[in-house]
């Protein structure tokens, strides 16, 4: 791409009534833009960014055996009336009537729509166990949209809903996606800690959210430090690794406000492990067994031709929350540095030369090459000053910089990563270490 015929309205100023920095940056870089209250159009550059996040999610719920589908955004109240929770969901719910009257609404979450299919078309413990998942927008008229992406009203969510015969088997596909997540999060180079949540509107009695320490994030977790001394890149899905997994994280403290409890927090964490702090929810996983599979009629034939409504769990992953997320952990003093795995580009080719020179030719030369080598670059072709350039890309948070100017020789280039020393190379070395660099992504 070449920034000269790209849409990436800059804004030099720090936009007044953006309060946090991934805010900030998202509107200063051509990110999004505010249609109306809380919610946003995502232009190229966010755009580009989001779906990317997007396919890493994707990526690894395929990896724990989850299923993609699509569920609209539009529902019909009668499934939600059946739930019970058409009027206790409350004015979060949007709600609309179309031309015939019927009453419509914009899903906020997808419980009931699922547990509709789920009832229409399996019969059998045959199918199950069965996790199903979609990456759709969702609608909730949030009070107070604030933080721009961060809580606003159209959202996109990854929401993966669990199917099984009985508790026990619940709770393995619940530990699944427990890990799932925790492999999710760490490809943004994210710790995420899973903490005792409440369940709120979605119900049941089993819940965690997923949070990233951030001094400005809305939630405040109580954890203890050891809960950090855990790898999940050898775990895999089966039993060994889901015991593992739920024993490590049931042993040690860790709660929302909502649950926490001052006394077994003071008793169970010595004090040199006791963390409290801000973070951001980038994710919450609920089990609530036969809530609506029960309210909806959900029922599966036992091998022993009994009745059953089945056991259900549902996750979701704020897929647009995570953009601002992975800002909060990466962006400080007008210094961005996005991770490999999502950055908008791979590279940048800054060009230092002017109208059709030398340079100017040589850094063309270069983006054609790494073109042709499948990498995607960007090229600076614009006729603004470096520095202006410099400070950019500093903002737009490009990992790898490479700089075209007159000082080098024709076979020698300035490559540079985000806050370490720049080097020069030649063009066989540039394009391996950008391979090198990139062959984890
Ligand atoms: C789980 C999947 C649910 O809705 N039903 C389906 C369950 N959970 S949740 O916690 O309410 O939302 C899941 C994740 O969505 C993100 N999120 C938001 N992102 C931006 N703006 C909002 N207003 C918003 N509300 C929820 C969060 O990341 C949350 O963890």
């Amino acid at each position: 791409m070449k920034l000269s015929n790209y849409f990436l309205p800059i804004i030099k100023e720090i936009p007044s009534d953006a309060k946090i920095k991934s805010h900030q940056l998202m509107i200063r870089t051509g990110m999004i833009r505010q249609s109306t209250s809380g919610i946003y159009s995502w232009l190229p550059l966010g755009f580009k960014i989001l779906k990317k996040i997007e396919n890493i999610v994707r990526d690894e719920q395929n990896k724990a055996g989850a299923i993609e589908m699509l569920m609209p955004t539009i529902q019909s109240a009668e499934i939600w009336k059946e739930s019970g929770r058409y009027d206790s969901y409350g004015q979060e719910m949007l709600k609309i009537n179309d031309r015939q009257k019927r009453e419509l609404l914009y899903g906020p979450t997808n419980e009931e729509l699922i547990t509709q299919i789920f009832r229409d078309n399996i019969k059998s413990y045959k199918s199950l166990p069965l996790l199903l998942y979609h990456i759709q927008w969702k609608f909730r008229d949030e009070i107070r949209p604030r933080f721009g992406i961060m809580r606003c009203r159209e959202f996109l969510m990854k929401d993966t809903y669990s199917f099984d015969l009985n508790e026990k088997n619940a709770e393995i596909s619940y530990y699944k996606m427990m890990l799932s997540y925790l492999k999710t999060f760490e490809r943004f180079n994210l710790k995420a800690i899973p903490v005792k949540a409440d369940t709120g509107p979605i119900g049941g009695n089993l819940s965690h959210e997923f949070i990233i320490l951030a001094d400005t994030g809305e939630s405040e977790i109580f954890t203890d430090s050891e809960i950090f001394n855990f790898e999940t890149k050898l775990l895999e899905y089966n039993d060994v690794s889901l015991k593992k997994l739920s024993s490590h994280f049931s042993k040690f403290y860790s709660s929302t406000s909502d649950l926490h409890d001052v006394n077994k927090f003071q008793k169970q964490v010595p004090k040199k492990n006791q963390i409290i702090k801000k973070g951001v929810e980038v994710g919450h996983i609920f089990y609530f067994g036969q809530k609506y599979s029960k309210s909806l009629n959900a029922i599966v034939n036992t091998r022993e031709s009994k009745s059953v409504n089945v056991y259900m769990g549902s996750y979701g992953i704020g897929v647009s929350r995570l953009v601002g997320a992975i800002i909060e952990a990466n962006y400080n003093n007008n210094f961005m540095k996005w991770p490999k795995s999502v950055t908008p580009f791979q590279a940048v080719i800054i060009n230092l030369g002017k109208d059709n020179d030398t340079v100017t030719i040589k850094a063309n030369n270069l983006y054609q090459k790494l073109i042709h080598n499948k990498f995607d670059v960007i090229l600076d072709d614009t006729d603004a000053n470096p520095s202006s350039k410099f400070k950019n890309f500093e903002l737009i948070g490009i990992p790898f910089q490479i700089i075209v100017g007159s000082k080098h020789h024709d076979d020698e280039f300035e490559f540079k990563e985000l806050g370490k020393d720049s080097k020069i190379v030649n063009l066989d070395s540039l394009i391996s270490i950008l391979k090198e660099e990139y062959s984890n992504c």
